[in-house]
C-alpha cells in the first residue's frame, strides 16, 4: 500500500509518521508514504498557493490550480510505481465520520492500492477543485483543527496498523477490543500498591480463566457505563450477558 498526502507542511506528515508502529511499518517496507506540496506547483515568483475569498470574509482560501497539479503528480508517481485504483480522500470535518469498520475497509485493500490524502489549511479548499478530485470527505470528530495534516496522521496511522504484518502478536490483541464492539479493560502495572490502591486481586491470582472473565465484565460494564450505544449495536453472548449483569449488580451494591 502506499499513502501520498498533499500538504503545504510536508516535513509534519513525514516525520510524524516516522515514529512507533507506523515508523517501523515504513522501514519494513509495509506501505509507502509521499507527500507533495502545492507550493512546489504555485507558477508565480512568490508561489502563492492561497487567495481572498469571493463574497469577502475573514482567512483565505487554497486556490486550486496548485492543489491540481499537486495531486496529478502524485497520482503520476503512483501510476509509474505499479500502484492502481487511486482514492483521493480530503480531510474535513464536513466528511463522513471516521469509524472502525470504514478504518477497517479501507485497510483491506490490496497490496497495490494508493490513497492521496488531500490536507487543507487557511479557511478551507475552493471547493470546485473538491468537486472535481476529491472522491470522498472523511471527519475524524466534530471540532475543527487548524490544518488536516493531523487528521490525516490519524487516518494513516489507524490504516496502517490494520494492515497484515504491521502489528505483533501483543498489539494486535489489544486492538481486538474495539473491533469487539466493546470498550478496553483497566490494565495495571508495577507496584502491587501505590498511592492510588492496590491492583485488583484476581489479575495476581495466576488463575488465567478468572483473569479473562474478570477483563471481559470490566469492558463490558466501562462501555455499558460509558458508551451504551455500542452494546445496543451488538449481540452479547450468553456469558456476556451474565457477565454485565454481575457488573451491573456490584455497581448498585456500591451505590446503596
Ligand atoms: C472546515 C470546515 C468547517 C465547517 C464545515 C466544513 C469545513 N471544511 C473545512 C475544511 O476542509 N477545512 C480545511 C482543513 C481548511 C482549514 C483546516 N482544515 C481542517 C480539517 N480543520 N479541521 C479539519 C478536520 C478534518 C477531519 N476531522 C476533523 C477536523
Amino acid at each position: 500500500m502506499r499513502i501520498d498526502v498533499v500538504t503545504l507542511f510536508p516535513e509534519m506528515v513525514e516525520h510524524a509518521a516516522a515514529f512507533g508502529v507506523t515508523g517501523r511499518a515504513l522501514e519494513r517496507g509495509l506501505w509507502r508514504l509521499g507527500t507533495w506540496n502545492p507550493r512546489d506547483f504555485a507558477t508565480d515568483s512568490y508561489r502563492t498557493v492561497d487567495d481572498r475569498p469571493y463574497g469577502g470574509g475573514p482567512g483565505m482560501v487554497m486556490l486550486a490550480e496548485p492543489l491540481a497539479k499537486a495531486l496529478a503528480a502524485a497520482r503520476a508517481t503512483q501510476h509509474d510505481d505499479g500502484f492502481g485504483a487511486t482514492r483521493t480522500i480530503c480531510l474535513s470535518p464536513a466528511g463522513a465520520p471516521l469509524t472502525h469498520a470504514r478504518v477497517a475497509e479501507l485497510a483491506a485493500a490490496g497490496d497495490g492500492t494508493a490513497y492521496l490524502l488531500v490536507a487543507g489549511r487557511y479557511e478551507g479548499i475552493d471547493e470546485r477543485l473538491v468537486q472535481r478530485e476529491v472522491d470522498e470527505e472523511i471527519s475524524i470528530g466534530d471540532f475543527v483543527v487548524s490544518g488536516g495534516e493531523l487528521p490525516a496522521l490519524m487516518l494513516i496511522d489507524a490504516i496502517v496498523r490494520q494492515r497484515p504484518g504491521v502489528l505483533n502478536d501483543a498489539e494486535s490483541a489489544v486492538q481486538d477490543s474495539f473491533v469487539g464492539g466493546r470498550l478496553d479493560c483497566p490494565h495495571y502495572t508495577r507496584p502491587e500498591q501505590d498511592a492510588g490502591g492496590k491492583v485488583p486481586d484476581v489479575l495476581l491470582s495466576g488463575n488465567h480463566a478468572a483473569i479473562r472473565r474478570w477483563r471481559l465484565k470490566q469492558a463490558l460494564g466501562r462501555t455499558w457505563e460509558r458508551r451504551p450505544e455500542m452494546l445496543r449495536h451488538r449481540a452479547l453472548s450468553n456469558e456476556e450477558t451474565t457477565l454485565l449483569a454481575e457488573y451491573q449488580r456490584e455497581r448498585q451494591q456500591v451505590q446503596q
